[in-house]
């Protein structure tokens, strides 16, 4: 309690110390908030990379502000990682334990990222990554989603959509707060494929192609011999060198830095580049053996850019602390001058940005995982890194990504042969079973080679770190973790940690009041049933048919998650059937989404000479039988209670790729016991691969009266509803004029005896229809039997609103 008081007080200091004239809400500046995806530390030219011209725009962008040395993510793939930041929370308190949402349940978290930026007046944007980057349903915060998943691939469509976000940032006369997460250098690498390695791309090639020649091989691979490099990847025709594989992602980093230079151009274009500040991050290591899902130094050591102008000195370096992701939350809303919320887990470290110290600062990162491979980390500001597997019982092997990897593969192979190196196979064990804990030293051996656990001159600063680690856990709550964490070289202490991570999830998704639910979504006003990403076990679909693999522990390890696969029986149906029926009845419309694809199918090119044509249609018939492509036919159903109905049916071909089909309810309406089906019918055998199932609803409105017109004076509210019981959702649209930013009009709601500032009201059609605002009111009838709603003037000039209505939904 000391130290925490020292900390305030200090912090107090600090920002007494502020010049305020530097903090955005003066300055306005917008900020661009830049996340690459599986990005290496190491495979930056700013941090020493050597691969020709790689990544001069993030280079800009790191020379023209301040690099943060000891910066790392606190969790080591995508969702848990984002989820972090994105909150400034643990795990324990964000609940995103695995790439599956439902562990989250029902909760919305108010105070992210975005909400920071719109509460300060910022039009909030994103592009990319969205549903990945911000697992909340409802999700609060972005105003507007420029571009959906996956297109940031293409650098073109980032200089498009940047420009669109600059130019209604303008239109609306707010800075802009934009959120854009690179896909790249996520797999999906330029000129690879997992099951064939190295092919021709016909589009979207990155500015430079790099030879194997040009590339380094990884720092944190040990040495492998050099006849063990070649081998084949699962299906693969030919021998393939291990740094072709590393060829490719270095090509997809490249490709990654040409859409930063497009977001850039288009900064540079418009003339704001210097009333812009630049933060970029990775969300953790590469996809490589012994990077990414791991909590080695690969694994969470990130980049951490902060390009400030007027604040930050170009080409500045602070690597004196250690900074962890659930920090950048903190800190942005100190920036901004806005109060950091008190159930933050992170600290701002804005001092540091203005090259100030902070003596009290957290000397260590405590880094999580609680996906497959349950484990604990710390990175300690005197360079160590401790890590305890709970995970560990020398039987369970590690299951990631990186191990359907070329790399793997040769790692094992070498391995397994019988002129192996020792060095290559001592890693390769390790990284399949570890051991019970791990420390590095990692100032001298980043790479994580020499375990010095049980090197009797590390003992102190052993006891040391655990001891540091034990507390973390303790007051930050993460109780899950203590068993392990106080005896991690005890079997049972480590299964009681496993287990009460599982336990934890299971009960929250047992929990009918938390658990995932159907839930109105603010961006398109949809009644959710489900949204499942990779989580067919916890999602609402009866997944039982044979052949599906979207099992809750995230997909077969053999073809990985949503993948689907047909034995080739006559006639074999594979069906995604809701488990329950829904009282269906105030549904106007149902929309099936998703995406099914077959894995990678080669296409049919145009070969130009005829001498080859012969020779590439027989190697491509051969690819084709080692990979096919399921025939067959789909068919969307619906059961009113007595009997199937199916809403549309045709050939499977017909629906790939990303698909969102919308019916509308038979004439006589939907049942009060309706559900729905996807059925897959195919006489052949293949893959497909499922992924982003979202079965959602548009419901009918019930209007209330509400008061016509009302000029709101400065400090005026208007009662617009009281008494009102059994709704879920009041929804409020309006326009109005003012002179004043329409933040300054709050919606609020009595509650515990005070007037309160509504949590996740939303705002949409800002852009679209100028000026029309709809603010979401979710407020559960159980909680404010009650319902007393007012919309308050706090800006100080009148503000008019026009075409006020008011409606509600049926709670679901
Ligand atoms: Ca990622």
């Amino acid at each position: 309690m000391e130290n925490l008081m020292t900390y305030l007080r200090l912090a107090l200091i600090f920002s007494a110390c502020l010049v305020y004239g530097d903090t955005l809400d003066k300055t306005k500046l917008n900020v661009v908030f830049i996340t690459l995806d599986d990005l290496s530390y190491e495979s930056l030219g700013v941090n020493g990379c050597k691969v020709p011209e790689i990544s001069p725009h993030m280079d800009r962008i790191a020379k023209s502000g301040m690099r943060f040395e000891g910066f790392h993510v606190q969790a080591s793939n995508c969702i848990p990682s984002r989820a972090l930041m994105m909150t400034g929370l643990y795990q324990q308190h964000n609940k995103i334990f695995s790439l599956g949402k439902a562990g989250a349940g029902n909760q919305v978290i108010r105070n992210t990222i975005p909400t920071a930026f719109r509460d300060a007046g910022y039009h909030t944007g994103i592009m990319g990554k969205n549903s990945h980057h911000n697992p909340f349903d409802p999700y609060t915060g972005f105003d507007m989603e420029y571009e959906g998943y996956g297109s940031t691939k293409y650098p073109d469509k980032v200089y498009e959509k940047t420009k669109a976000a600059i130019a209604n940032s303008a239109k609306l006369k707010q800075p802009l707060f934009f959120n854009l997460n690179i896909y790249d250098p996520h797999v999906g690498w330029y000129g690879w494929s997992r099951i064939s390695g190295t092919h021709k791309e016909t589009e979207n090639h990155p500015s430079r192609i790099f030879t194997p020649d040009e590339i380094p091989y990884p720092s944190w691979f040990p040495p492998l011999a050099e006849n063990a490099k070649t081998g084949r990847t699962k299906r693969g025709t030919k021998d393939i060198h291990l740094m072709e594989e590393v060829t490719a992602y270095y090509n997809t980093v490249k490709r990654a830095d040409d859409s930063i230079g497009q977001m850039l151009r288009a900064f540079d274009e418009a003339g704001i580049t210097d009333k812009t500040v630049f933060v970029l991050i990775s969300d953790h290591g590469a996809e490589l053996p012994g990077g990414k899902t791991t909590l080695y130094n690969e694994g969470t050591h990130s980049p951490l850019f902060v390009s400030w102008p007027g604040v930050t000195k170009a080409g500045s370096i602070h690597d004196s602390e250690v900074i962890g992701s659930i920090d950048l939350l903190p800190t942005f809303y100190d920036m901004l001058n806005l109060p950091i919320p008190a159930e933050l887990d992170g600290r701002s470290f804005l001092p540091m940005i203005l090259g100030q110290q902070i003596p009290s600062w957290r000397p260590f990162v405590y880094i999580q995982q609680n996906d497959r491979n349950k484990a604990r980390a710390i990175q300690t500001k005197d360079g160590f890194l401790y890590i305890i597997n709970a995970w560990h019982d020398g039987e369970t092997k590690f299951g990631s990504v990186s191990t359907g990897t070329l790399s793997w593969s040769l790692f094992k192979a070498a391995q397994q042969s019988p002129e192996n190196d020792p060095l290559a196979t001592a890693w390769i064990n390790k990284l399949e079973f570890r051991t019970p804990h791990e420390l590095y030293d990692i100032k001298n051996d980043p790479s994580c080679f020499k375990n010095l656990v049980n090197d009797p001159a590390y003992k102190d600063k052993l006891s040391e770190i655990r001891k540091t680690m034990i507390q973390e856990a303790s007051i930050s709550g993460d109780d899950i973790a203590l068993a392990a964490l106080r005896n991690p070289e005890s079997a049972e202490a480590r299964t009681e940690t496993v287990k009460a991570i599982d336990a934890s999830k299971a009960s929250r998704m047992s929990d009918p009041n938390y658990a995932r639910r159907a839930h109105y979504d603010p961006l398109d006003g949809k009644l959710v049933l489900d949204n499942t990403l990779f989580e067919g076990e916890s999602g609402i679909w009866n997944s039982s048919a044979p052949g599906l693999s979207l099992s809750k522990t995230g997909g077969s390890k053999e073809l990985g998650p949503g993948a689907i696969k047909f034995s080739g029986q006559e006639g074999q149906s594979l069906r995604f059937e809701t488990k329950q029926s829904f009282d269906a009845t105030t549904f106007k419309s149902i929309e099936f989404a998703f995406t099914l694809t077959p894995p990678q199918a080669p296409k049919a090119k145009k070969a130009k000479g005829k001498k080859n044509t012969k020779d590439k249609l027989a190697a491509r018939n051969e690819r084709r039988k080692q990979n096919p492509m399921p025939q067959g036919s789909v068919s969307i159903e619906y059961h009113d209670g007595t009997q199937w109905h199916s809403f549309t049916k045709g050939n499977l071909n017909k629906f790939l790729n990303e698909q969102k089909l919308q019916f509308p309810a038979p004439n006589a309406g939907f049942s009060k016991a309706t559900k729905f089906a996807i059925s897959i019918k195919s006489s052949n055998s293949g893959i497909l691969y499922l992924d982003g199932m979202r079965l959602a609803a548009d419901v009918n409105w019930e209007s209330i009266s509400a008061p016509a017109r009302q000029v709101l004076k400065a400090g005026e509210s208007l009662d617009l509803i009281t008494d009102l019981s059994d709704y879920s959702e009041v929804e409020l649209s309006y326009n109005f004029i003012s002179d004043k930013s329409a933040s300054q009009l709050l919606l609020e709601s009595y509650k515990d005896g005070k007037w309160q500032v509504i949590n996740n009201h939303d705002y949409r059609d800002v852009l679209q229809a100028d000026k029309k605002y709809a603010a979401f009111a979710k407020i559960s009838s159980s909680e404010t039997p009650v319902l007393k709603l007012r919309l308050r003037n706090s800006a100080s000039s009148p503000v008019r609103i026009n075409a006020l209505s008011v409606q509600k939904r049926p709670s679901f």
